[in-house]
């Protein structure tokens, strides 16, 4: 029973996040979740390991138990209408294979893989064999694809480092199953994107941000992609939203910890200017 004052607004759509938990909200699922939310998407959310990481790095990471994992899918999906899910980090084989299971059984659509291999500053995320279960097992269910450079590297055996080698990689890894797929040039001296599903190719091109070191922008950016199939977009469409998305949350990015730069999830909804602290707010004591 609801009290009497709660009214039934109509719902946003859910978009589930399965990745890796960031502490300091930078990456994995917590930045997927403020995605999700600056898109006015309902998110939920289940991890596939723990990392121990700041700003500055990550420290460790410790995968969750695949048959917790298992749980927490079965359970989310079971208690609502999943309209995209993106599958971010997954740690291990055994996550990578339980992630697989689950997407195949029950069908989901709309899935956003994004290929998580290292952390930006060099951290190894998922093993030789994760790798394979995750090119093998969950690749082909894929509705769009995210790899960077790296990653499209290491999931065709080419070398990408160009826009030539960025469209065979999207060819590939077409064929390889994915129903589309954007090979992510961020870090190109010219920033471009390719896009390719199947029939189509095109470049994005976009302007260089300036920015030393951010973090997160992987994860954003296929998090906004999932964001906008689950309010209805069509995949290119999806794919050109989430890229101004990005580039505008890395534009807005503000110094938080002493490390990489966070994005700014919620850029949209600050006001131009913000109330500023010349000093350290003065705390009353503790009495
Ligand atoms: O950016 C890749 C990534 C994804 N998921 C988690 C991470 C990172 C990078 O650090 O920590 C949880």
């Amino acid at each position: 029973m609801l009290p009497l004052n709660v009214s039934l607004n109509r719902p946003p759509p859910v978009a589930l996040t399965v990745g890796g938990f960031d502490p300091s909200a930078g990456a994995g699922v917590l930045a997927d979740l403020k995605t999700f939310a600056a898109h006015q998407c309902y998110g939920v959310s289940a991890v596939t390991s723990l990392t121990v990481q700041t700003t500055q790095g990550v420290r460790s990471s410790h995968a969750v138990d695949p048959k917790i994992l298992r749980e927490m899918l079965e359970s989310l999906l079971a208690d609502s209408s999943i309209r995209a899910t993106k599958v971010g980090m997954l740690g291990g084989v055994s996550q990578a294979k339980t992630v697989a299971e689950f997407l195949w059984r029950r069908g989901v659509s709309s899935v956003v893989l994004d290929p998580v291999m290292k952390s930006s500053s060099g951290a190894d995320l998922l093993d030789a064999d994760g790798l394979i279960a995750l090119k093998e097992k969950l690749l082909p269910i894929a509705d769009v694809l995210t790899p960077n450079l790296d990653e499209a590297a290491r999931l065709t055996g080419l070398s990408v480092n160009d826009v030539a080698g960025m469209k065979t990689a999207a060819r590939q890894l077409v064929e390889m199953g994915s129903k589309a797929v954007v090979v992510t040039g961020g870090h190109l001296e010219k920033p471009v994107d390719v896009f390719f599903d199947g029939q189509q190719m095109e470049c994005f091109s976009g302007d260089r941000v300036k920015s030393e070191n951010s973090h997160g922008t992987g994860c954003t950016f296929a998090s906004a992609v999932a964001a906008n199939l689950a309010l209805g977009y069509r995949v290119r469409d999806a794919v050109m939203l989430a890229k101004a998305y990005v580039t505008e949350s890395l534009r807005k990015a503000y110094p938080v910890g002493q490390g990489s730069v966070p994005l700014n999830h919620f850029y949209r909804m600050q006001p131009a200017q913000r109330p500023v602290f010349i000093e350290e707010p003065v705390r009353e004591p503790i009495p």
